[in-house]
């Protein structure tokens, strides 16, 4: 079995989880994707480290990691992907990494809640988003820093800033010691390496705020487009792999569906193009902010080339969209179609 990232660019590090490795719930630390803007070269001594909340506070403060770890330990399962994971796989062309579907993946956080730290400095009446920095590199001539802001309603209710990962200190890749887990939403809001946290009385105007990380049409200016926020329903085929071959009879598709805040229903799976759909079955756990597992047992009755597309249902009875919504960045690629993935039966 493949146990390795499939490496996309050297520098900055990124690197997506092989499909083999998307077939179990918990997606191992050491296939989970790496994706960065930056780089981040040395590993900080806990010792020296201290995080500071400031700006829109009543009571500006700092915390060691010790002072952190002493806080009401708080335990979330989440998944979160790559903004641009899909990209690869839409009709059009889009500018960025090729993601194909492995910039996505699920762990179990251990951390606090961001709330408590911000109950502590009290943010005032003027407060409205929570920005994040860490202590990463920027690369390139522009030396622009990764920094992002969410709003601070997401930060006081479902954000998470995470220490381990699967059990383990959180990885150096993976933002060690703290990064920021906002739940059910996009990678680009899971700043790593973080040790500011600054509130404002509005969204952070910067870079990877305004220009990037917004879904946006040709022509038009991308801060007039939504940022990346939360993940939108989308379903992926983890086994078989595209243009496999794969003996008459009887063939077990494995998947995973998610969607930010949304609980996961149902997947149904279509071996005939879309024209007729079956349910498929869940295995594994079922967590809010995680994604289900699911298999559908596919008895090939004949030879030939097929298609096979799935699709996720939530609570709320929506369907994950059959096409893809593009945007010049080609984010949030959930289309059942881009993601079908054709075998030949022989
Ligand atoms: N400090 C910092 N945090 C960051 C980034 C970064 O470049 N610098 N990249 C973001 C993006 S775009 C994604 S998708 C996730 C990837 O997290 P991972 O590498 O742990 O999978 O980290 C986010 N947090
Ligand atoms: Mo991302």
């Amino acid at each position: 079995m493949e146990r390795k990232l499939s490496v996309l660019t050297e520098k900055p590090f990124n690197a997506q989880t092989p499909p083999e490795a998307l077939r179990s719930w918990i997606t191992a630390n050491a296939v989970f994707f790496c994706r960065n803007q930056s780089a981040m070269n040395s590993i900080v001594s806990l010792a020296d480290w201290r995080i500071t909340l400031r700006g829109e506070v009543e009571h500006p403060v700092e915390f060691a990691f010790d002072e952190i770890l002493h806080m009401p330990r708080a335990i979330a399962a989440n998944t979160f992907e790559c903004s641009g994971n899909g990209r690869a796989l839409l009709t059009e062309k889009a500018s960025g990494n090729p993601w194909t579907i492995g910039g996505v993946g699920n762990a179990i956080w251990g951390g606090v809640w961001l709330k408590d730290l911000l109950e502590v400095a009290r943010p005032n009446q003027n407060a409205r988003h929570v920005v994040f920095e860490g202590m990463d590199e920027p690369l390139g001539s522009a030396k622009i820093k990764f920094i992002r802001s969410i709003p601070l309603e997401k930060a006081m209710t479902s954000t998470l800033l995470a220490y381990e990962m699967n059990g383990d200190p959180l990885p150096l890749e993976h933002g060690f010691p703290l990064r920021a887990l906002p739940l059910g939403w996009f990678g680009a809001n899971c700043t790593k390496w973080l040790n500011q946290i600054t509130v404002l009385d509005r969204p952070y105007a910067g870079h990877y705020m305004d220009r990037v990380y917004r879904f946006f049409q040709k022509g038009q200016d991308p801060l007039s487009g939504p940022p990346v926020t939360e993940i939108p329903l989308k379903c992926i085929i983890t086994q078989p792999v595209p243009g496999e071959t794969l003996p008459f009879g009887r063939i077990i598709v494995l998947g995973a569906a998610y969607g930010g805040d949304s609980p996961i229903a149902e997947v149904n799976v279509s071996v005939d193009s879309g024209e007729t759909w079956a349910p498929a079955a869940f295995i594994g756990p079922h967590e809010i902010h995680a994604w289900r597992q699911w298999q559908f047992v596919w008895e090939a009755k004949r030879k030939g080339r097929f298609s096979i597309l799935a699709r996720a249902t939530d609570s709320q009875g929506n369907h994950q969209p059959m096409n893809a919504q593009w945007n010049v960045l080609g984010y949030g690629n959930n289309g059942v179609r881009e993601h079908a993935v054709t075998v030949n039966v022989s």
